[in-house]
Parts: structure tokens; C-alpha cells; sequence
């Protein structure tokens, strides 16, 4: 059993992220009960929920002429416009019920302020707006964030690098995840991970 200074974060299994879903990520209901057999060797798991209000400026359908997968340039730098996902109060931005982790403590919710995304759980994509994870963490005692859920080369790559920037360790359960992957993304994802020292291990190495 992870105990104390160890923290699951379980990123974005969303009804939206799912197949049928508005934003769906491939195979991403595959990964459920690796995640729940997966929760059950950690005594602190940690939900991250994406969670956008209708408006939001990540949407393709707020900027005229745009269309899903395009990218556009925000005040704080490059933004890739998505489908509209995971709206706050609707069933798409409910967690797949498939999910059994009734020992979970903390639902930490991202990406609510209109003019910025967050893929993090931890910055927003303005690089500078904090949802207060860290501090969260570090009152909690955690040194060591594992890492899983979707989308492996979005929420999960980047909540796994702040995490590092954060100066806690951080591990990937790479088969508890699945990626959008789109135009080499995840493969990018990887080499900025591994140049940060983030660890990727299955989840059978993770709890025996
Ligand atoms: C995500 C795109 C937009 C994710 C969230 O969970 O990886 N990707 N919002
Ligand atoms: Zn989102």
C-alpha cells in the first residue's frame, strides 16, 4: 500500500473524454479498471476534473471561422481550440460511472476561468494562474505524484511536468492512460517528460 507521502492523481475520466463523447480519447473506457484496481493500492487518490463554463475560450465554437484541432493564438501563447467538452453541471463533465474509488479525498477542479485553459492540475495555460494542488500536496506531506487517466499527452504530461517543477517526483502509469495523439503529441509529450525526470512505469510495477 502507497502510503503518506505518496498521491495519485487521477486526471479527467470524464463522460466527454470517453468514447461517445464530445472530446473522446481512443480506448480511454479501457483504462477503468486498470485505474480502480490501480487506486486501490493508494491511500491518497486525488481527482482532477476538467471543468469549462460554456463561454470557454478553448472551445473552436467561441472564435468565428474556427474549427476543432485548429490552433490560435491567445494572449498567453498557442492554444489548440477543441470540441465543447466538459461543461460544468453537465453529464459530459461527470466522472464515468464506471469509476470505484470511494476513498478518494480530494476533487480538484481546472480550467473554469473563461479567458484560460488548464490542462495541469496544478498551473493554468497562462503559465501563472495556480489552482492550489501543490500547496494542497505539500500539507499533505506528498513528495512522490503518480500520474493517470487522459489524455496522456495533454492533462497527463503537463500535470506530470509541473509536478516536477513543483520539486515533487512524479511517475506516469502509462497503461493507465490513453492519448489524443495528434500530430506526434504524445511522442513530444514523452521526450519532455523524460528530459524532466519523469518516471514511466504499468501499473503492475506500480502495485504489486
Ligand atoms: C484535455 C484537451 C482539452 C485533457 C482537456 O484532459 O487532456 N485535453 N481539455
Ligand atoms: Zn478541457
Amino acid at each position: 500500500m502507497k502510503g503518506s507521502n505518496e498521491a495519485l492523481v487521477v486526471i479527467d475520466m470524464q463522460n466527454d473524454f470517453m468514447p461517445g463523447g464530445t472530446l473522446a480519447v481512443a480506448h480511454g473506457d479501457e483504462i477503468i479498471p486498470v485505474i480502480n484496481r490501480l487506486a486501490r493500492g493508494f491511500e491518497h487518490v486525488v481527482f482532477a476534473q476538467d471543468w469549462h463554463p460554456r463561454e470557454h475560450v478553448s472551445f473552436a465554437a467561441n472564435h468565428a471561422g474556427r474549427k476543432p484541432f485548429d490552433g490560435v493564438a491567445l494572449a498567453y501563447g498557442e492554444q489548440v481550440l477543441w470540441p465543447v467538452h466538459c461543461v460544468q453541471g453537465t453529464t459530459g463533465a461527470a466522472f464515468h460511472e464506471g469509476l470505484d474509488v470511494p476513498h478518494a479525498r480530494l476533487v480538484l477542479r481546472k480550467g473554469y476561468r473563461r479567458d484560460i485553459d488548464s490542462y495541469s492540475a496544478f498551473i493554468e495555460a497562462d503559465r501563472h494562474s495556480t489552482t492550489g494542488l501543490a500547496g494542497y500536496l505539500r500539507e499533505s506531506s506528498v513528495t512522490r505524484v503518480w500520474c493517470c487517466g487522459v489524455a496522456t499527452d495533454y492533462c497527463v504530461a503537463w500535470t506530470a511536468l509541473d509536478a516536477r517543477t513543483a520539486g515533487f517526483e512524479a511517475v506516469v502509469v502509462d497503461d493507465a492512460c490513453r492519448a489524443i495523439d495528434l500530430d506526434g503529441s504524445l511522442e513530444l509529450a514523452w521526450r519532455d517528460m523524460r528530459a524532466a525526470g519523469v518516471v514511466r512505469m504499468l501499473a503492475d510495477e506500480a502495485v504489486a
